[in-house]
């Protein structure tokens, strides 16, 4: 199936990290969706790592489930989990199909409570700003002790991507 457009994750940082070796991690987060797998560089011995990295994956289906996993890097032994959470991009989409283009910069579109149905550890903004819409989360890790992920995903049309609007 063609794809519908590509999603922009920028992976911003870890917080509180879970510990996996004596009294630190060495993490890195890994993005599944459908077969696709992207991966951020490794952070040595930090449990509140700043990653600020761009990964591009391709949407072709919205309701597809975007699971990212935080591992600790280990030279010798199979790398340690340090819990995941998914990416629920549908509020997002909804937004951006409502054409925002005479908004002015910085216009909050819609704010994402945190719920079952999402890993938001706390209130979300959908923002339009300089012919982009944005939306800034914080997960909360699932499957760990704890750990947070503040990231940003951003929706990216491409020449002969299906689009969202047909
Ligand atoms: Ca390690």
């Amino acid at each position: 199936m063609d794809a519908l457009g590509l999603l922009r994750i920028r992976i911003r940082r870890g917080i509180n990290l879970a510990v996996r070796d004596t009294r630190t991690s060495d993490p890195y987060v890994v993005i599944d969706c459908t077969s696709q797998k992207v991966k951020t560089r490794v952070e040595k011995d930090n449990c509140n790592p700043v990653w600020n990295e761009e990964l591009t994956i391709s949407i072709k289906d919205i309701n597809a489930s975007i699971t990212l996993s935080v591992y600790d890097h280990d030279t010798f032994t199979k790398d340690d989990t340090m819990g995941n959470a998914e990416i629920d991009i549908k509020p997002y989409v909804e937004c951006l199909k409502m054409g925002l283009q005479s908004l002015p910069d910085g216009s909050e579109v819609a704010k994402v409570e945190p719920s079952s149905a999402n890993c938001l550890a706390e209130e979300s903004s959908i923002v339009w700003n300089k012919g982009k819409l944005t939306q800034d989360m914080i997960l909360r890790l699932r499957d760990v002790e704890c750990g947070e992920l503040q990231l940003q995903i951003e929706w990216l049309d491409f020449p002969g991507g299906r689009g969202l609007h047909n």
